[in-house]
């Protein structure tokens, strides 16, 4: 396994998108240790509320307590391991597993057994076959994420220094929301291909949505067909910590909506610009009017500008559940929140048409690594390296330019070390090693 990761030259092995065992080590180091995205508080404001997630393969209850606080369960019956809960999103105080009846209660504890006295004699121990419970639950800013590992580092160390990005959508204007349920599909690619190219790929967007941009009249338009390279100065990329990282082309919030939602989009915007600027200064500012797309490691991604965020779930090496939200800001007017909706789900939705442009390329590059001699090829991240900086002004590591690869060096960098990692008791939060690791990269 050694080779699958050369951090150093920014080279990954093919055979990541498709080995088997790979695979398994992925459910175990990093489904079964990183923090997992799970729902939006606002999904589940009462006590009883619940919706079934995904982390990793395993799929989980998320349950609001009476006491106000979110647990999450194994959505498995401690019985014979049927389903307890079948339906997506509701509210109860008892889950009752279709199969035998066994019932659950809010807080994931074996409430009943039908015929218990009768049948069991008295002799099953009902403490012990509560619903298996998620170790951790936390939440950032209303956004939910569960963690299998009790020992994992906390979800606030774990986000790191990406929460400074996040806060300026998630937190500038008073926070976001996720416009639910969310749209589900399948796509036939490894959960890694996506995650990498929201990650940082700003390259793709010119060329694989060349037809798009023309359609949409977008603020990204001048780049259909790659007529033009975005200008110095047009863009940054950013690494972090933990893996997450993003890009951000400035002054083009809006991002792929049509000419019309943009210009209302940034109406709007105008209209809160001072208030952000006087709160968080200049530069925070001019990223809240800037397009972000970003991933956070292992398996979410998120476009600022353009509302979608993303759960690429993972279904065995070559395949993909993905599960799209519109994502706005809660104060947004409705008839603009109805506008963003429509065109989301236009462009970037399950039956979108920039979602389809991407999936041809996510299905071929996770496929053709069962090939023999195609899965010995290294895949090349190698753009703009050499030009990695660290800066005052922002934090992580910053590739100077719109298009480049320094994030996705940085996503495969944490995904090497955490593969590798024994146990989180022996990681170094203060560790400050990773960034001259990634500006010391050379090809
Ligand atoms: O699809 C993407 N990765 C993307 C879309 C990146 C930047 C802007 C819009
Ligand atoms: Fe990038 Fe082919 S040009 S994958
Ligand atoms: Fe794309």
């Amino acid at each position: 396994m050694d080779d699958l990761i050369d951090t150093k030259r920014g080279l990954q092995s093919a055979s990541m998108f498709i080995d088997p065992h790979l695979y398994e080590v992925e459910m175990e180091k990093i489904f079964g240790r990183c923090w997992l995205f799970l729902t939006h508080e606002s999904a589940i404001p009462n006590y009883g509320d619940f919706v079934t997630a995904k982390m990793g393969e395993d799929e989980v209850l998320v349950v609001r307590q009476e006491d106000g606080t979110v647990k999450a369960f194994l959505n498995v019956c401690r019985h014979r391991g049927a389903r307890v809960c079948p339906v997506e999103a509701g509210n109860r105080r008892a889950f009752v597993c279709n199969y035998h009846g066994w019932s659950y209660a809010a807080d994931g504890s074996l409430a009943a057994i039908p015929f218990e006295k009768e049948l069991y004699g008295g002799k099953i121990d009902r403490c012990a076959h509560g619903l298996k419970e998620v170790a951790k639950v936390d939440s950032y800013r209303g956004f939910l994420f569960g963690n299998f590992d009790p020992g994992a580092i906390s979800l606030e160390d774990y986000l790191g220094d990406v929460r400074w990005y996040l806060d300026i959508w998630m937190e500038a204007s008073g926070g976001v929301e996720l416009i639910g349920p969310p749209a589900r599909s399948i796509v036939h690619c490894n959960w890694k291909a996506p995650t990498e190219n929201f990650v940082g790929d700003a390259y793709h967007i010119g060329w694989t949505h060349a037809s798009s941009l023309a359609a949409s009249r977008s603020m990204f338009a001048p780049m259909s067909g790659n007529q033009m390279l975005p200008p110095a100065g047009a863009g940054a990329q950013i690494a972090t910590r933990f893996g997450h990282g993003l890009g951000i082309l400035y002054d083009v919030h809006p991002g792929v909506h049509t000419a019309q939602t943009a210009e209302k989009m940034l109406a709007w915007q105008a209209t809160k610009k001072d208030k952000i600027a006087e709160k968080y200064g200049e530069l925070k500012a001019r990223f809240y009017g800037s397009h972000l797309n970003g991933s956070l490691f292992p398996n979410v991604s998120y476009l600022w500008g353009t509302n979608t965020l993303k759960i690429w779930q993972p279904r065995g090496p070559s395949e993909t559940e993905v599960w799209t939200w519109a994502m706005a800001e809660k104060d947004t007017p409705e008839d603009l929140k109805r506008d963003i909706y429509n065109g989301l789900h236009g462009s970037f939705g399950t039956a979108g048409y920039w979602e389809a442009d991407d999936n041809d390329n996510m299905e071929s590059a996770s496929l053709l690594p069962t090939g023999w001699q195609s899965r010995k090829l290294r895949l090349n991240a190698q753009m703009g390296i050499g030009n990695d900086t660290v800066m005052d002004e922002m934090p992580g590591v910053i590739g100077q330019a719109a298009i480049g690869e320094t994030s996705y060096r940085g996503y495969y960098r944490f995904y090497d070390e955490i593969l590798k990692l024994p146990s989180w008791d022996a990681f170094d939060l203060n560790d400050e090693g990773w960034k001259q690791q990634l500006i010391d990269a050379d090809r």
